[in-house]
């Protein structure tokens, strides 16, 4: 069952949901909803990786996500922090964080495969080619789908030769980080070619640019929702160990239907409350 991570920006600049949950208070009960909602994870970020961002002090970004995470695990959800930073990462796991979330599959900071092997948490390693500032000057593939995966096998290899294990890696395709629409949906049309790597994929589409293209010019970006639910599907399908959404209630729903299809109760798929969906694991064992 494909696990959802619900996305949870403390941010300010976030592109699709920056400012909304600024405040430690808002973030909480925003999570909170998110759990309701049913995610079986809340990614909690303190930095926006959106294009153009400008970079925020390990510092801040903690002061900005340490709390919520704090109040989110005591109130018994499982969090993964989205970081580029060793620090971060530390102190999130220090508050209980189970995931961490790393954009940068380890290039963005040399000390991140050492925390992640010391905590032995699950890892995350996205495909990334650079900064905020810089990602959209290098999407630039002859086989978009051939260079992700070899990208991303190396990253690999320098992670497990740091320590961490291939049992608490993750990997992702990095939708929308240093890619270009065609990319994109080259990618999820081909997430099956990622097996080939031997370990959980998750994908992360919710609500990015891309989506527009199947939308009417101007669409609002609430609009984005459902392709996103439909992308959901998709890599579920593929056999994704998670998605990262910011509606998780129509993921929820949408990931419902498919489980009804796979395995219809007798009185069909109303017989699937969203609770009833969600794994009793969520690692990736
Ligand atoms: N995308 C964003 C942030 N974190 N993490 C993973 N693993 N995969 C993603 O695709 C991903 C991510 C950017 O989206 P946001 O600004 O809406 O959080």
């Amino acid at each position: 069952m494909t696990l959802i991570m619900g996305v949870l920006n403390v941010t300010p600049d976030s592109f699709s949901d920056g400012g909304q949950w600024a405040s430690t208070d808002a973030a909480i009960e925003h999570g909170m909803m998110l759990h309701t909602q049913g995610a079986d994870l809340i990614d909690v970020g303190g930095e926006s990786t959106r294009p153009g961002a400008t970079r925020v002090s390990p510092e801040q970004e903690q002061q900005r996500i340490i709390p919520v995470v704090t109040e989110l695990v005591r109130q018994g959800l499982r969090l993964s922090i989205d970081t580029l930073n060793a620090a971060t990462a530390r102190a999130a796991a220090n508050a209980g964080a189970c995931v961490i979330n790393d954009v940068s599959g380890g290039l963005a900071d040399p000390g991140m495969a050492g925390i992640a092997a010391e905590t032995g948490l699950t890892y995350v390693a996205m495909h990334w080619r650079a900064h905020a500032q810089q990602m959209d000057t290098l999407a630039d593939y002859d086989d978009v789908v051939t260079e992700v995966i070899a990208e991303l096998r190396t990253r690999v290899d320098v992670l497990t030769r740091a320590g961490v294990a291939r049992e608490q890696i993750v990997l992702d395709p990095g939708l929308g980080f240093s890619k270009k629409p065609e990319h994109n949906w080259q990618l999820l049309g081909r997430l099956d070619a990622f097996a080939e790597l031997g370990l959980p994929v998750m994908v992360g589409a919710s609500r990015k640019r891309f989506l527009a293209e199947v939308l009417p010019v101007g669409a609002p970006l609430p609009d984005r929702d459902l392709p996103t639910a439909v992308v959901s599907v998709l890599a579920a399908q593929a056999g994704a160990w998670a998605v990262r959404v910011h509606d998780v209630a129509a993921t929820r729903t949408a990931l419902n239907v498919l489980a009804s299809v796979q395995q219809p109760t007798p009185h069909g798929g109303r017989g699937l409350p969203h609770s009833a969906a969600r794994p009793s694991q969520w690692t990736h064992d």
